[in-house]
């Protein structure tokens, strides 16, 4: 029974957990103001792990004073690109230094296996800081050649100058805590920006574990500020707060919506990374060796909680069955239990909220006439449990094709042939974070992927991150793009120069 594998909490985690949690602002670790706190579990348990400082809008306007003052005056205003760059560094190689830690905090406040998230969140997380350290020194303008037509009796020379845009709000969801942080705050520091970061309500903990690390490595008072609070209050109060240069905001197209509104009263600069139901594609030729256990984990890695989820399958129909019957064989197989537990390879979803939207999806499928190869219920009882699924016999308006369901549910379609109408299908969401391509004809692979409205399409492969790589979506899937050098003009402001010459 996976209701009973909770192991023990390893003693020095259990300390730390029981820690007064408060908000980090201004260098220092503060009770919210309210003097409220709120609950953390351990969603495989339901149990009460840690409390937390509630922060909310007066907390927001605290930080947001502490990042302004730093950002224009202190230590970190006159730091060198190069210092910048050393003290990125440094971040990074302290998360790798605390990976088992940080892996563990991960595993108890998200639910997912401690292994994962020590090769994929951890790892990330230090290398996102690691590859943005380089790129402190390397943020350059250009000298432009102009005619300057309505001036042109005097000689001018003129220059670019990139700046920071300033105090930054950044909000992360649950999904990859540590690894959103990470992703947020690594551009916007190698740029030379100051923070106020307010992270989910579910997933807390390893932020602000990150947060003592940012302050062990040296991060000058009020850089990097921590909230720890609601979205409708802190979270709302930092997207409309008026002295808060950019928002950065991951998390569910719905309140993307409500960041744009907030921040369009003074025109705040705004990215965007939000849902997605995101095509894959195995085409004729595809080599099922890869293909079916390559499906397998676009879908169900991290429980179904990616945003870029490849959730909606499309299968030439000569193998439909067999993709089907093997992903199945291939779903059979994960182990469901406790993060914490050694052989666990897919928790608990996050919340009791999550499972309710996930189990009424799973319900609105069912009704709508859906069948579930596999899976097709929660498992009820303690923790938040959802074996992975798989729809077939479904049709393109019902609400498990159309919509986000951010949970291990596949729906699974046969295709006749590779052509316009298969494209059309694929790209028929509302969305454009991501696709996969499978195929052993790569020129033809290609061509599908070029059609693709995606912002990262992988072929013969799926969950391909890399902190070089620009990531980021299509339509309603956001706006502009994390990491590589994309993610550097989220944080920058373009200043011409130009000086008369003689
Ligand atoms: O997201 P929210 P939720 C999708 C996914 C999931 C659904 C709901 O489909 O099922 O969203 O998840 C803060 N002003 N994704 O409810 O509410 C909130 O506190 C300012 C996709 O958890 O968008 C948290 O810090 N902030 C996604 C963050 O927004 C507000 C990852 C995300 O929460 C706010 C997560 C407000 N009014 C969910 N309301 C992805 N793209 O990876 C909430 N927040």
């Amino acid at each position: 029974d996976i209701h009973d594998t909770a192991p023990a909490i390893p003693a020095e985690i259990r300390t730390w957990l029981s820690r007064e949690h408060r908000l980090l602002i201004d260098g220092q670790w503060v009770p919210a103001q309210s003097g409220k706190t709120f609950e953390v579990t351990d969603p495989a348990t339901g149990e009460v792990v840690a409390r937390v400082a509630e922060g909310d809008a007066a907390d927001i306007d605290r930080a947001v004073k502490a990042a302004r003052r730093a950002f224009e005056s202190g230590p970190w205003a006159r730091m060198t690109p190069s210092a910048r760059g050393r003290l990125l560094h440094r971040i990074g190689d302290l998360i790798l230094e605390h990976a088992d830690e940080l892996a563990a905090i991960e595993a108890i406040d998200n639910g997912k296996p401690k292994s994962v998230a020590k090769a994929a969140d951890v790892t990330l997380a230090a290398d996102m800081f690691h590859y943005m350290s380089g790129w402190a020194t390397k943020i350059e303008g250009k000298s432009i050649p102009i005619s300057a037509l309505a001036a042109p009796s005097a000689d001018y020379f003129s220059v670019t100058r990139p700046e920071p845009v300033g105090v930054v709000g950044q909000i992360i969801p649950w999904n990859f805590p540590l690894l959103m942080a990470a992703w947020k705050l690594a551009p916007a520091l190698t740029t030379g920006c100051t923070v106020v970061l307010k992270v989910a309500e579910e997933t807390p903990l390893s932020a602000l574990r990150l947060g003592e690390l940012l302050l062990e490595a040296g991060l000058p008072d009020g850089v990097v500020n921590i909230i720890a609070g609601f979205g409708e209050t802190a979270g709302a109060a930092l997207a409309a707060h008026p002295d808060v240069n950019k928002v950065a905001f991951t998390g569910s197209t719905e309140v993307g919506k409500l960041i744009v509104k907030a921040a369009a009263h003074d025109l705040k600069r705004v990215s965007l990374e939000l849902g997605g139901k995101s095509p894959n594609i195995i085409l004729p030729d595809a080599d099922l060796s890869l293909a079916i256990p390559g499906a397998t984990a676009a879908v169900f890695f991290n429980h179904g909680q990616c945003c870029n989820a490849g959730s909606r399958l499309f299968v030439h129909r000569k193998l439909f069955d067999q993709v089907v019957e093997g992903i199945a064989a291939e779903a059979a197989k994960i182990k469901l239990g406790h993060g914490l537990s050694a052989d666990t390879e897919m928790g608990p979803l996050v919340s009791s909220v999550q499972y309710e939207r996930v189990t009424g999806f799973l319900d609105a499928g069912r009704r709508e006439g859906a069948r579930a190869v596999c899976g097709g219920q929660g498992l009820g009882g303690r923790g938040y449990f959802v074996p992975p699924t798989i729809l077939v016999d479904t049709s393109p308006t019902m609400k498990v094709v159309r919509e986000e369901i951010f949970g291990p549910v596949l729906v699974a379609t046969p295709f006749d042939e590779v052509d316009d109408a298969l494209i059309a299908q694929a790209n028929d969401t509302i969305y454009g974070l991501a696709a996969g391509v499978w195929g052993q004809d790569a020129g033809r692979a290609h061509q599908v992927a070029n059609r693709l409205r995606a912002g990262s399409v992988w072929i013969n492969c799926y969950h391909v991150f890399d902190a070089a790589l620009p990531f980021g979506g299509y339509k309603q899937s956001g706006w502009g793009r994390e990491m590589g050098q994309a993610v550097l003009s989220n944080y920058l402001e373009t200043k011409a120069i130009t000086q008369r010459l003689g």
